[in-house]
């Protein structure tokens, strides 16, 4: 028999399914046909190439694609690339060359290795984030966004690295470093471009409940959205011109234990201490002062985990009233307060909340039991008591249990007017600009102001560039391209490198001055409607077309890194809900269900890295096994979203069934099949399918295993089992199968052929004894499966030798089943 050869084999099927268009997404005109849209969370085509973490998702989803289409389903599966960003840019920056040229070359390397996988694409949809047909629908839906109120610009406490020489947003920052690179980043107020995802806050977290999602995804969206319910409540500060501050809780039953109030170091009240206008003592100020100034080099994450071992604050001399009972309690400022959150000041309730419990402690501030588990008084506590439990020394609200007493606190808050019911969200609105030049450039100009009317701004002359006044670019000169920009290098000018390219930055209309913005998008932005834009990638008209959005939309299965948890999936999710608002799109959720893959480890069982050396090339894979063993491989390594290391050793076990199925199905054939083996052609189908649906692909590669090795002990296999198997193992190892279809006598490619079918009846595991009594009288007794029929159990019976004696030369004049309990034949 005839060696399988892979690297004969696998281009001559690449190319045959890329002349005939093979894998071109059509949407039927039939109604009742069902479509699914699966899609891969695509690359940022980085220098290193192809990883073999990579291939994993990709292979789910190509088999599913394969799967579906085999199901007579209308598939679209589709590729692109997620182009701009540091990551292209530091690249380019590192190489020296330019970030556009570094993109298209590293797009080339990545399209030939997924080519060589033999997945399924419709590659007739390719997309890149760069290409400027697509970034002119992306600054449009930023366009809309400015033109509904969900994009403004905002003076902002950011995230600065000045070693990346941009803003980093919360997410990308990982213990004070950035996520890319490492670098120290801190935090200094700049001018920003900010997307009001806050405004989406309580249906980005109410709508989870509508997605097939990972658990611990969806906790981690719920929890990064952080939705607390509580009170605003308001308390008159003595001696400041503004009068009064507001705190938020999420305990107003606790109110009457406050004694002291904190602020963050950036509140207004704070910053007000600190000047001279408040008339505090040098002293005092000058505290207050040094206090600010240290938080201000810490991160947020730096100043918890700090307070979190000994808290720090300073006294500021002024009173806040209790806003029932009038009482005076100090003002403090105290960094575990964060400026960001809620209103950036808090009631402080030592008795009931362990933070400030600790703070009184170090500062001696009196700790007020008003929540006892079971209404008893305790003369001193020896730690902040947390749970709920009844209100004591509430004076009105004695003996309340907690959330009766919160309610009655807010009610009589409202009556007061010092306060009122409110829902916070730990999620902020979205910085959104970058100081980089690898972007999308933000389509937006301000008026420029000139000293001297005639001066060219473009030649240094002076001027005041009116941010305060944000024109839209007009849609129709969409998109406003990157100028090309010798230099893209990162400076200390916040503004960017693009506010070096004079000539693009700065021009003149109706004889006056304008000036482009010159941050550009983050990464993030390409990725947020990428599989929008696949439905209808070639329309210049609009981003896609509703007829494209009917046909295909949602996405029925998307699978990806589970580090993008809370970064693209929210954006994402953000982005289509907006659109939904506007009336682009129809469903409120883009992606219905999601799965991760796994992490691939190295042998050694670490993250594969350059630096530990255990990274594995799937090109060296490819070349020495082939494509269709790293796909096998890679789903048989372990269940799809396990962690799992990489096993040199196991891919000879894959290497062996894959020639054992060539071997097997190029034999000569035979055109029976014997009991044994329907039943177990039988099992394999049903196994396979009900796995793949499940995506569970190593235990269905487990079965055609066992089935292969059944087949492979017959001296001539039977076609009809033979050709089923080569059906079943087509969505793992398609170049395998297709080739093995062809040597089966089938001209077409086996892309569109019908998967197969099983018959449950051969898959029953319980067969019963079923006694067969002839003229009244048991005969004997034949083994019949639970699910068999009339037709069945009648051949059984009358093939029984003690039975086709009796009723030879007579007459059968009855034949009575009942099922799973007894034959009754009556001859005569
Ligand atoms: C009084 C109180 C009494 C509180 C008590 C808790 C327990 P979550 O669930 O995270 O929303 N807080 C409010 N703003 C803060 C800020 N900017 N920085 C640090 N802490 C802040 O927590 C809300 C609670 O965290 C609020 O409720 C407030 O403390 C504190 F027995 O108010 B609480």
């Amino acid at each position: 028999p005839a060696r399988y050869d892979h690297a004969a084999v696998e281009p001559r099927w690449q190319r045959a399914w890329e002349e005939g268009e093979t894998f071109r997404a059509v949407r039927s005109a039939d109604p009742a046909r069902a479509k699914r849209y699966v899609l891969d969370m695509f690359p940022y085509p980085s220098g290193a190439g192809l990883h073999v973490g990579h291939p994993e998702g990709y292979t789910a989803t190509d088999i599913m694609s394969r799967y579906f289409r085999m199901r007579g389903i209308d598939v679209l599966h589709v590729m692109g690339w997620d182009a701009f960003g540091l990551p292209a840019e530091q690249h380019a920056l590192e190489t020296g060359t330019h970030p556009a040229d570094t993109t298209a070359r590293n797009i080339a390397t990545f399209k030939r290795q997924l080519k060589m996988l033999g997945f399924s694409y419709d590659w007739s949809r390719e997309l890149s984030t760069t290409d400027p047909r697509y970034v002119r629908w992306t600054q449009w839906i930023f366009l809309q966004l400015f033109k509904n109120g969900l994009a403004y610009q905002d003076e902002v406490s950011v995230n600065w690295c000045p070693a990346l020489g941009t803003v980093l947003a919360n997410e990308e920052v990982i213990d004070g470093k950035s996520e890319r690179g490492s670098h120290p980043v801190y935090r200094t107020p700049l001018r920003q471009w900010m997307l009001r995802i806050t405004a989406y806050a309580d249906r980005l977290a109410e709508d989870l409940r509508l997605l097939d999602w990972p658990e611990g995804t969806v906790a981690m969206q719920r929890s990064w959205i952080g939705r607390s319910e509580g009170a605003l409540i308001t308390f008159e500060v003595k001696g400041w011109g503004k009068g009064s501050l507001s705190v938020f809780t999420t305990r107003p039953d606790t109110l009457m234990g406050v004694t002291y109030v904190v602020l963050a170091p950036e509140h207004p009240l704070t910053t007000w201490l600190t000047s001279a206008e408040s008339g505090a003592s040098e002293q005092r100020r000058e505290a207050v002062r040094a206090y600010v100034a240290a938080a201000a080099g810490k991160s947020d994450r730096e100043r918890l985990a700090a307070a979190a071992r000994e808290k720090t604050g300073v006294d500021t001399g002024l009173v806040a009233v209790h806003p029932i009972t009038g009482v005076e309690v100090p003002i403090w400022v105290a960094d575990y307060v964060l400026g960001g959150y809620g209103t950036g000041a808090v009631m402080a309730v030592p008795g009931h909340d362990e933070r400030d419990f600790s703070f009184a402690r170090t500062y001696g501030l009196p700790i007020v039991e008003v929540v006892s588990p079971d209404g008893t008084l305790h003369d001193q506590l020896e730690a902040a008591y947390v749970d709920p439990g009844v209100a004591v020394r509430s004076g009105e609200f004695d003996g309340l249990a907690t959330e009766e007493c919160k309610r009655a606190v807010i009610a009589r808050l409202e009556a007061l007017g010092r306060g009122k019911r409110e829902v916070n969200y730990k999620l902020r609105d979205w910085v959104f600009s970058r100081q980089r030049y690898w972007g999308e450039p933000i389509p937006i100009y301000f008026p420029v102001e000139l000293a001297d009317p005639q001066g060219d701004p473009r030649k240094g002359a002076a001027h005041t560039i009116r941010y305060d006044q944000p024109i839209a670019v007009d849609e129709a000169s969409l998109p406003i391209e990157l100028p090309p920009l010798a230099d893209f290098r990162p400076g200390n000018d916040p503004a960017g490198p693009l506010a070096r390219a004079v000539d693009w930055r700065f021009f003149q209309q109706d004889g006056k001055w304008y000036a482009r913005e010159t941050n550009t998008m983050p990464q993030w932005a390409g990725s947020c409607w990428y599989y929008l834009r696949f439905l209808d990638p070639q329309n210049d008209a609009e981003p896609f077309s509703q007829a494209a959005y009917d046909a295909w939309m949602p996405v029925d299965l998307y699978v990806g890194g589970a580090e993008h948890g809370v970064l693209h999936l929210l954006y994402a999710r953000f982005w289509h809900k907006a659109l939904y608002d506007l009336g682009h799109v129809k469903h409120p959720e883009p992606f219905a269900k999601l799965v991760h893959q796994g992490m691939i480890l190295g042998e050694d069982n670490e993250k594969m890295s350059k630096s530990r050396g255990n990274v594995i090339n799937p090109d060296d894979i490819v070349r020495v096994h082939g494509a269709d063993v790293l796909r096998l491989y890679e789903m048989f390594m372990g269940p799809l979203e396990a962690v799992k290391p990489w096993q040199s050793a196991q891919i000879q076990g894959v290497v062996r069934f894959r020639d054992r199925v060539f071997a097997t199905c190029t034999r000569p054939l035979s055109d029976a099949m014997d009991d044994a083996t329907s039943r177990q052609l039988h099992r394999t189908i049903k196994k396979v399918t009900g796995d793949v649906e499940a995506m569970a692909f190593n235990t269905a590669i487990s079965a055609m295993m066992v089935f292969v090795n059944h087949l492979s002990s017959l001296p001539s296999p039977p076609r009809e089992a033979v050709l089923r198997l080569i059906l079943l193992v087509s969505p793992f190892a398609p170049h395998l199968a297709e080739e093995l279809w062809r040597l089966t006598g089938h001209e077409r490619s086996l892309s569109y052929e019908p998967w197969p079918t099983y018959d449950e009846a051969f898959c029953v595991d319980d067969v019963l004894e079923i006694p067969v009594q002839v003229n009244g009288k048991v005969r004997g007794r034949v083994m019949l499966a639970k699910a068999a029929s009339e037709e069945e159990a009648r051949a059984a019976a009358l093939g029984l030798e003690s039975v086709a004696a009796l009723a030879a030369g007579k007459q059968l004049k009855k034949f009575i089943y009942v099922a799973g309990k007894i034959v009754n034949i009556v001859v005569g």
